[in-house]
């Protein structure tokens, strides 16, 4: 038509971008900020699904925030200089999210990265972007580069990428392609070849795209910062011919070196589809055979085989340095992008001590770890409760009468009953109309020296006793002498005369299957003197779990001796406590909630309101 083209980007170029693509957009700002742009083309996000707020970006050292608009009409008011749509909506809003946007007249140019639009769709979409006056890049592409002004997306990959490529800054060569990945290939065929790209769009995979390799070619013929075209097709349609036509019209009249992949194609005896919806050849002249000939004949420049693409854009590019057409600038540095952490650790470039450390437990692999041992072969050895937490607290694998003994101790202390203090606590706490956490929470919270918490301070006291060789009197003698409770003797209810069973289960058990158990018998005969004097002063469950424990953990030949002392110093035996009574206390909570059970209020008469005597005026 002899109308020029209208340059797509600048580097004054504004974008907004359409979807949640966070690092898309980061590597957006990184581009600029390396292409020394004075500031950054992305100036806002639409996304639907939540409500206008501002992300967070990085440009170059420092942190910007871009605002996000859940209204299309909002991001368009509020900046009226984009010109530029970059649409990551999915398949299935791309259609709609395009139409809406070209009701707004300030977008000129829309890519469209979304694959597997439907070709209907496609073609709707192309008509009234034509209608319109606006330029479709896509769909089903990773969009374009415009080196030192814009880049669409995630064109140009990585900073490392976009560095080695020199893609920071303007060359003199412009390229067409249909596939994003090997626009990248060309960025770096390209640079290495010559002074580098001026411009590069992949025009995507599909049958139908939003524009055509003439398209962009005449652009580039009509841009004079362009010195040479690169045209990478490939197997199947037509849209090459088009292209030989132009430059036998003269319409094309720069050096453009072209090729067609998929000449491998003819290698097979029936048609192939290769990954592009538009790859295929439905008659001998859509092969890239047939189209490399073609556009041989025509003037363009076309190597022996791809391997030699490279060599042919030198060759080429030297002549237009030699006939002063093009005059290499000297090489400015690009200033420094700074590495992501996360990039720059996985490159192995930075280390950092780690705030946390772990030995218990792995969720980042492909199976979770607990002590190093996959889940399923946790289930394959149906090592139950006890099995994990022998690997859970203890990081190894304890013998199966240790894993038992675990498994017993949580049946056993599962619950007691209403009466007791944690479980009043949680019922109490129900019956307020709290939730299960905070019922629960209530409850634990009672647990200590006289309910429920005696086991590590039993452990203690009866192993210190017997270690250092005191008899049980002494023992007996030696506490009261210094005022102090025994930890895990006393109960309230259970004595001599009414047996605490789960005492007996435990012992029992304890006493037929350790290799040994020194400080349970002495706790046992520790027993025998304090029930002499009152016959409550049994050895509770906290007591016999505790020496129990003790001996397990010195005997079972799976720890070592300080090892031992410090699994009892620093808290594990309550835990067991706390484990096993968790069972009950959210039995309670669910049982008040069943039960409809209203505010709890302790009743008058079972309280003694001893007031003082006389009431004195300050
Ligand atoms: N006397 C448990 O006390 C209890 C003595 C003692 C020497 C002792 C008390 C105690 C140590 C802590 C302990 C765990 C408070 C208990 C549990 C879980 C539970 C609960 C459930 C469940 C009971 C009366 C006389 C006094 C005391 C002396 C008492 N204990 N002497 N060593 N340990 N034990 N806690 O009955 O001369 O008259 O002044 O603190 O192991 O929490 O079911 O309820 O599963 O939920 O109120 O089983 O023994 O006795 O304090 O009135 O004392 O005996 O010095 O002597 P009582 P007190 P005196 S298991």
């Amino acid at each position: 038509d002899g109308v020029p083209r209208r340059k797509l980007f600048s580097a004054k170029t504004k974008a907004i971008i359409w979807g949640m693509q966070n690092r898309a957009v980061q590597g957006m700002l990184d581009f600029d900020f390396v292409c020394s742009r004075p500031d950054p083309s992305v100036v806002a996000m639409i996304y639907p699904f939540t409500g206008d707020h501002k992300q967070k970006f990085y440009w170059g050292h420092t942190e910007i925030l871009v605002p996000v608009y859940k209204n299309m009409a909002d991001a368009m008011a509020k900046h009226p200089d984009a010109d530029v749509l970059v649409s990551f909506a999915s398949l299935r809003s791309a259609y709609d999210s395009t139409i809406e946007t070209m009701n707004f007249p300030q977008i000129r140019t829309i890519a469209i990265i979304a694959e597997g639009i439907p070709e209907n769709y496609t073609r709707q979409l192309i008509k009234m972007a034509d209608e319109k006056g606006v330029t479709i890049i896509g769909p089903a592409t990773v969009g374009g580069i415009k080196p030192g002004c814009f880049k669409i997306g995630n064109t140009g990959g990585m900073m490392d990428n976009i560095l080695s490529s020199k893609l920071y800054r303007p060359g003199s060569v412009a390229y067409v392609s249909r596939s994003g990945g090997m626009s990248n290939e060309l960025n770096n065929i390209i640079a290495r070849a010559t002074n580098g790209v001026v411009e590069g769009v992949a025009i995507g995979g599909d049958r139908y795209p939003g524009t055509t390799f003439m398209d962009h070619l005449l652009r580039y013929q009509d841009d004079p910062d362009v010195k040479m075209l690169v045209l990478l097709g490939e197997v199947g349609g037509v849209e090459e011919y088009q292209v030989c036509q132009a430059l036998e019209e003269k319409r094309i009249t720069k050096p453009i070196v072209a090729w067609c992949i998929g000449t491998c194609a003819t290698m097979f005896t029936t048609d192939v589809q290769f990954g592009h919806a538009g790859a295929s050849a439905n008659a001998e002249s859509e092969t890239a055979v047939a189209k490399n000939k073609a556009l041989a004949a025509a003037g363009a420049l076309v190597p022996p085989s791809f391997d030699e693409l490279g060599e042919v854009i030198a060759e080429a590019y030297e002549n237009l340095v030699g006939s002063g057409v093009v005059i290499p600038a000297p090489e400015v540095p690009p200033p420094t992008v700074p590495m992501d952490y996360s990039w720059a650790r996985e490159l192995g470039l930075i280390r950092r001590p780690a705030s946390f450390m772990t030995t218990i437990s792995d969720e980042r692999g492909q199976e979770l770890l607990y002590a190093g041992m996959p889940i399923t072969q946790i289930f394959k050895e149906d090592m139950g409760i006890g099995g994990v937490l022998s690997l859970l607290w203890f990081q190894r694998r304890l013998p199966a009468y240790a894993c038992k003994f675990f498994e017993m101790c949580l049946m056993l202390t599962a619950d007691h009953g209403p009466a007791v203090s944690g479980a009043h606590n949680t019922i109490v706490c129900s019956r307020a109309g709290k939730d299960l956490v905070s019922s629960l929470a209530s409850g634990l919270l009672t647990i200590g020296d006289r309910f429920g918490g005696a086991l590590d301070g039993a452990a203690k006291q009866f192993s210190e006793g017997y270690d250092s060789g005191l008899i049980p009197m002494e023992f007996v003698n030696k506490m009261r002498k210094e005022g102090r409770l025994i930890m895990g003797i006393g109960h309230r209810v259970k004595s001599i005369n009414n047996p605490d069973m789960r005492v007996t289960i435990l012992k029992d058990f304890v006493k037929s299957t350790f290799p040994q158990n020194p400080v349970l018998d002495y706790a046992l005969a520790v027993e025998k003197i304090t029930t002499s004097k009152k016959p409550n002063l049994i050895l509770n469950v906290d007591g016999v779990i505790a020496t129990s424990f003790v001996d397990l953990i010195r005997h079972s030949g799976c720890f070592g001796t300080d090892e031992a002392q410090e699994y009892i110093n620093i808290g594990t035996l309550n835990g067991l406590f706390v484990l096993g009574r968790s069972m009950g206390f959210i039995g309670h909570y669910l049982d008040q909630k069943r039960l409809k059970q209203g505010l709890y209020r302790h009743p008058w008469d079972d309280i003694s309101y001893v007031m003082p005597e006389t009431y004195s005026e300050p």
